[in-house]
């Protein structure tokens, strides 16, 4: 094996390497930019290198520095991990010159798959099935209008230096193709320095299904299956699987050969990806990934194997681990990409600090992650937080792993996708598997989220800060040794009355009043007096709530465990986390942030002759008494309408209502008697 691996990366697949470089007993060397001094890479590397400032351009893409840091630490071997230096045949030669072991294919192999058209004529002459089109040397107008006409419409236009989906223009009718070419081009030099263009027969909803691929220096070459990344936005992936759902075995065979016909075709060695596009049980080479990918765990776990030892075995001079006889899939595995990014203002990329982090474990899960709580985003690099993978013996189970995992996770301090991943892993029409790549076109509502947070999110909210409050008034007291004193005690008692407090909770500028009662036994009564108008009453437990309902909740007696909640009789353990007068709690797959305003005692809305008045100028929205009904002390007795936010009239104390000024639909004047308790 290799003495020492400089990793030329960083993030997850940095420390996702040092990982297995450890295991086989190698000395690691992490580099870093300024922004990475203190980054989880650095800190698992055995040794780390500063190779230059924050931009990429000046510290992970600078060869020159990336070769300085392996002499001076006398490297044996480079992995370049993927992004930056992956698929730089440059790199990879420089690697070579230096004495140094690229954990990579050979430059020429890269060269190969980096010209889409040349990498199509390899291809065809290997026998991979390819889409018809025109990948020929000679770009002329008329000839490309020509081919054109051969490939058929509507067509693709594909830049042959681009991939990934840069500048790929779909042409629907013969009168719109010199436009498009023109526009092609330009767009393919001002991106990739080469405005060679390809053209192919367009599918109108293909299927993503790529395999993995293993190659030696001695001829061996192995596929590891197939992954489904269908689910991708703009070209970005967002849920990777394997197996790919329904595909059969033969057609899986079938694919699986065609990958290692396309390896064997260019001479490759160590871990790449054949891209295929599949429509029904037919499929098409679309380009090859010359580098381990972000989404090999998913293939990881349903093979049993360590595809960066492979790698590194591969680059030491060993023949494949094993042959594809002794290779077989067990169960599926599903990952999503967890993202430093916000889906509700164009998934622009999140930066700030982790002020705090869990992530899911269990049986079958698995995070990859360059993270920990306390790091800090930059807006420098990408945006991925960490990968969460589910394994199980089947699809239901994975999905229902990674359900689970994506609602323990909590992450604060930085917008994440996360809520959006949940959305799409409960779909139907993914969990019915085989969506294609339109999937996330077809269901927009997935990248929205919802406007307001639940009522049970807001009484948890309200919860969670009531008790987060009442320990830190007991930590006080305990902290200055006077924890019996009646000064110490803020659980909002009051002389002669029961402890009684309104919290008004904020989210996106819409408002909660929430009112917390302490009750004799330790637990709280709880109810939403206001909520935004429009805002439909909704079960909560296995009542409903909107304006005016009451609720009872309890805390775990251990001040340590805060977080189990019992709300109407449901216990459940509340993932919260709570920073000053803010709370966010972990619900069905959804973080919520609501801000609490100032604190205030609960408003005196009695006048001294015992009528309830109307705290604003609005309408009556319902009416819950008669004349002559006896109710007690909390009760809502009606509800108004005012300012969009509804109100809940409650009973100040026990009695018996002698007077109903309004009913249901009357608008009602500021200060109006509503109503009489005697
Ligand atoms: C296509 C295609 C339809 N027809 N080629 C996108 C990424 C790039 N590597 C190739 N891509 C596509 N090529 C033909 N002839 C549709 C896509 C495509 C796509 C492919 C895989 C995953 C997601 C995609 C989303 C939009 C378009």
């Amino acid at each position: 094996m290799l003495e020492s691996v400089l990793i030329a990366n960083r993030g997850e697949i940095a420390c996702r390497v040092i990982a297995t470089a450890r295991r086989l007993g190698m000395r690691t060397i992490a580099v870093y930019s300024d922004a990475d001094r203190d980054a989880l890479h650095v800190r698992l590397a055995d040794e780390a290198v500063r190779i230059g400032g924050v931009a990429p351009s000046d510290s992970y893409l600078r060869i020159d520095r990336l070769l300085d840091a392996a002499r001076r630490t006398a490297a044996a071997a480079v992995h370049p991990g993927y992004g930056f230096l992956a698929e730089n045949a440059g790199f990879a030669r420089a690697c070579d010159d230096a004495g140094l072991v690229f954990v990579g294919p050979p430059a020429v192999a890269i060269d190969a798959m980096g010209d889409k058209a040349r990498a199509k004529a390899l291809m065809a002459d290997a026998g991979v099935p390819i889409l018809p089109g025109y990948h020929a040397a000679e770009q002329a107008d008329d000839a490309l209008v020509s081919a054109a006409a051969e490939v058929g419409f509507p067509l693709l236009i594909k830049p042959s230096a681009g991939g990934g989906g840069k500048g790929m223009r779909v042409v629907r009718e013969a009168g719109e193709l010199v436009d498009a070419l023109v526009t092609a081009r330009r767009e393919a030099r001002a991106a990739f320095g080469d405005d060679t263009l390809l053209l192919e027969r367009y599918l109108d909803g293909p299927r993503h299904v790529e395999v993995q691929v293993f190659a030696d220096a001695h001829g061996g070459v192995v596929h590891l299956f197939e992954r489904d990344c269908s689910v991708q936005r703009r070209h970005q992936k967002v849920v990777e699987e394997a197996p790919a759902p329904g595909l059969d075995p033969s057609l899986r065979a079938r694919m699986g050969e065609a990958a290692v016909a396309a390896a064997r075709a260019i001479g490759y060695r160590g871990a790449g990806t054949v891209e295929f596009l599949l429509e029904g049980d037919e499929f098409w080479f679309m380009e090859m990934n010359t580098r381990l990918q972000v989404e090999h765990p998913v293939t990881e776990l349903v093979t049993g194997l360590d595809l960066v030892e492979w790698q590194l075995r591969v680059a030491a001079g060993e023949a494949l681990p094993r042959g594809q006889s002794a290779l077989s899939l067990a169960g599926h595995a599903i990952e999503v990409r967890l993202c430093a990014e916000d889906p509700a203002r164009e998934f622009l990329p999140a930066t700030g600090r982790l002020a705090h982090l869990k992530f899911p474990t269990g049986a079958g899960v698995r995070v990859d992650t360059g993270f920990e709580a306390g790091d800090t985003v930059s807006s420098h690099y990408d945006s991925l937080l960490a990968k969460l993978i589910a394994h199980g013996a089947d699809r239901e189970q994975a999905l229902a792993r990674l359900q689970r995992a994506l609602a323990s996770l909590q992450v604060v301090g930085v917008t994440t996708n996360a809520a959006l991943l949940s959305r799409v892993i409960a779909h139907e029409q993914f969990r019915a598997g085989g969506v294609d790549t339109r999937f996330l076109d077809r269901y927009p509502e997935l990248l929205v989220p919802p406007a307001d947070p639940p009522n049970t999110v807001v009484l948890l909210s309200a919860l969670a800060l009531y008790a987060a409050a009442r320990e830190e008034a007991r930590t006080q007291a305990r902290a200055i040794g006077d924890a019996l004193s009646p000064w110490a005690v803020c659980d909002a008692w009051r002389l002669n009355k029961p402890g009684r407090e309104r919290l008004e909770l904020e989210h996106d500028a819409r408002h909660w009043t929430v009112t917390l009662e302490q009750a004799d036994d330790g637990g709280v009564h709880i109810g939403l007096d206001e909520v935004p108008a429009g805002h439909a009453a909704q079960p909560v437990a296995e009542r409903t709530t909107g304006a005016g309902t009451r609720h009872y909740a309890r805390f775990d007696d251990d001040p340590q465990v805060r977080t189990t909640v019992t709300l109407d009789g449901h216990r459940r353990s509340l993932a919260c986390h709570v920073t000053g007068d803010s709370v966010t709690v972990w619900h069905e797959g959804e973080a919520w942030s609501l801000a609490r305003r100032p604190m205030s005692r609960e408003p005196e809305d009695v006048d001294a002759q015992g009528s309830l008045s109307s705290p604003l100028p609005g309408q009556v929205i319902a009416v819950h008494v008669a004349e002559g009904d006896s109710v007690s002390r909390g009760q809502v007795l009606m509800v108004v309408e005012a300012m969009k936010m509804e109100h809940g009239i409650r009973a100040p104390d026990d009695g018996t209502v002698v007077r109903v000024h309004y009913r249901t639909g009357d608008s009602v004047a500021e200060g109006e008697p509503l109503l009489v308790i005697e």
